[in-house]
């Protein structure tokens, strides 16, 4: 038997969806998880695609996610968006705000949406992926759990805290990074770990402090920044923008409010997105020209774009219309459907 399960997209789609409703999604929260889900598996990132239907079920099993809560979205100002989630998901609240956020970003130039009293778990390019798609810049970031040491530190203080940025192409997928700001994600420890895969050097420590390269002592120790005091520094920032800025919760707070529980992490989101017609002052199309130089400068020397992997990924999934994920994963996920 093989230790991998291959499924049909369509058939990665009811799965998610039904194992959501079973569990006490509503059918709304359900389809915006899944989309998310879907994407990510679709494009071959798995840390955030079907593995985190662990997660979603684990945090609505815990009591305190309401899979039924209804995003209130509110007008702040001529270029501020906020969106509660009422203790969902962030998707439905970032969906509900989206139209928002674009007009507010053509009309102004720029524009920030935030949402508050969110669960999240999931990957930012597919948020930032759709405000390209209306022509946008933008850029996402959230905290997390306080899993990571800053730089210099020994114990977890940050989030992993992603950088997602998005810039729209004529004609062509847009030129998006989406990455966590600890060398790796919380979610590609758990992959390691569940493979019984040893981690490369300079990712944890564990909890004595001390350099290690197993996933287990990682998770009970600290992960380390990417990029020593600059990752530290950007996480940071993160934090702050996220948090404080948007009056939600820093990573600390977060995990301390989930008492130990193995919930999504409970916090805000910021989104800032950009009109580059406003921006450019109506140039759009000469400064679309260089950006493309600026690309084929880096393709053109054996470089790869972010996002190209994933991009060659979509295509080959969507043209064999099949993901494959490991069995034992696909059998967890299995477990998880309620009668
Ligand atoms: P990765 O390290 O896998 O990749 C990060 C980015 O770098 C991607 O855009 C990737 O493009 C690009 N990239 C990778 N290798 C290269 C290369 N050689 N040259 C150019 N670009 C490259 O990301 P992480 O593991 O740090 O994060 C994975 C996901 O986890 C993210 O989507 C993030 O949003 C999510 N996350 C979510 C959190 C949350 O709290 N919600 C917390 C932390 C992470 P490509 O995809 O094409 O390889
Ligand atoms: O992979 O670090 C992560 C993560 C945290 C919350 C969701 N994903």
């Amino acid at each position: 038997m093989s230790d991998n399960v291959t499924l049909s997209l369509a058939s990665m789609r009811e799965l998610s969806e039904s194992i959501l409703m079973s569990n006490g999604f509503n059918q709304d929260h359900a389809q915006a998880i899944t989309d998310v889900i879907y994407a990510c598996q679709q494009d071959d990132c798995h840390s955030h695609g079907l593995y985190r239907l662990l997660m979603c079920v684990q945090s609505i099993q815990s009591g305190r996610v309401d899979g039924q809560a209804s995003p209130e979205v509110v007008d702040v100002a001529p270029s501020v968006v906020k969106a509660n989630a009422n203790s969902g998901i962030s998707l439905l609240a970032f969906n509900a705000a989206l139209p928002m956020l674009i007009e507010k970003t053509k009309q102004n130039g720029i524009a920030a949406l935030a949402i508050n009293n969110c669960y999240h778990f999931s990957a930012l390019w597919p948020e930032v992926e759709r405000l390209s798609e209306a022509g946008l810049a933008a850029i996402a970031m959230v905290p997390s759990h306080a899993w990571v040491a800053p730089a210099g530190g020994s114990r977890g203080t940050l989030g992993t805290n992603p950088f997602a940025f998005s810039w729209p192409r004529q004609g062509k997928h847009p030129f998006t990074f989406d990455f966590a700001t600890s060398e790796f994600a919380r979610g590609e420890i758990e992959l390691y770990r569940r493979a019984g895969k040893a981690l490369p050097e300079g990712v944890a420590i564990d909890a004595a402090g001390h350099p290690t390269t197993d996933a287990e002592a990682a998770m009970q120790g600290a992960m380390l920044t990417f990029g020593g005091y600059k990752g530290s520094a950007l996480s940071i920032m993160i934090e702050l923008l996220a948090g404080p800025l948007i009056d939600d919760l820093t990573s600390k707070e977060s995990m301390a409010f989930a008492q130990g529980k193995p919930e999504a992490p409970f916090h805000g989101e910021i989104l800032i997105a950009f009109n580059p017609d406003l921006l450019s002052g109506g140039h759009t199309e000469r400064n679309d020209e260089r950006a493309e130089r600026l690309f084929a400068d880096i393709v053109d020397q054996g470089a790869r774009l972010p996002s190209q992997r994933r991009y060659i990924a979509r295509e080959q999934n969507i043209q064999q219309d099949a993901v494959s994920i490991p069995r034992a994963l696909y059998e967890d996920i299995l477990a998880l459907r309620k009668a």
